[in-house]
């Protein structure tokens, strides 16, 4: 049987993927078990509900949230679990995510959402910071953490093309 998932996933819409998967990209590199779901704020109310209210149960220690536009979803997850949530902008068509980041960044105070960059940056720093929480209990997971970074180093060329 798989590991049981302890990084939750999660996305407004099933056209977040594209930039939700790097986040999952991450953490399968990093073998941190997850989990990935579309869960709307606007369209699946419920599904929400119940994914908040029942992740801390089902052993999940951090949730990442990708939404857009009225991205209500990692505010909203954010209101009912005390479990770190982390909230990625993805980049809309109208507004280039400014709408996504200004909706997740501005949380009243109460209620934190770690908010990561607008995009594919956002969704891969998400997964690293998501490790990098699971990593201060545990030691084989810091250890990849660091042997990743270190990777990252070395792959930096020193001239251009
Ligand atoms: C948000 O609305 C989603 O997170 C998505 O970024 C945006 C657009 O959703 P779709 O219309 O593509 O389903 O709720």
């Amino acid at each position: 049987m798989a590991d049981a998932p302890l990084i939750g996933i999660i996305m407004g819409s099933t056209s977040d993927w594209e930039t939700m998967r790097h986040a999952a990209d991450i953490l399968t590199e990093l073998g941190v078990p997850h989990e990935t779901k579309v869960v709307s704020a606007h369209r699946t109310p419920q599904r929400l509900y119940d994914y908040a209210t029942g992740a801390a149960d089902r052993g999940l220690k951090v949730i990442i949230a990708g939404a857009g536009g009225a991205a209500h979803l990692p505010g909203m997850a954010a209101a009912m679990t005390h479990l770190p949530v982390l909230g990625v902008p993805v980049e809309s068509k109208t507004m280039k995510g400014l709408d996504s980041l200004y909706s997740i960044v501005q949380m009243p105070g109460g209620i934190p959402v770690g908010t990561l960059a607008i995009g594919k940056a956002g969704a891969k720093n998400a997964a690293l910071l998501g490790a990098a929480i699971l990593a201060t209990s545990d030691e084989a997971l810091t250890e990849k953490l660091i042997a990743w970074r270190t990777a990252q180093t070395d792959s930096v060329a020193e001239e251009p093309a």
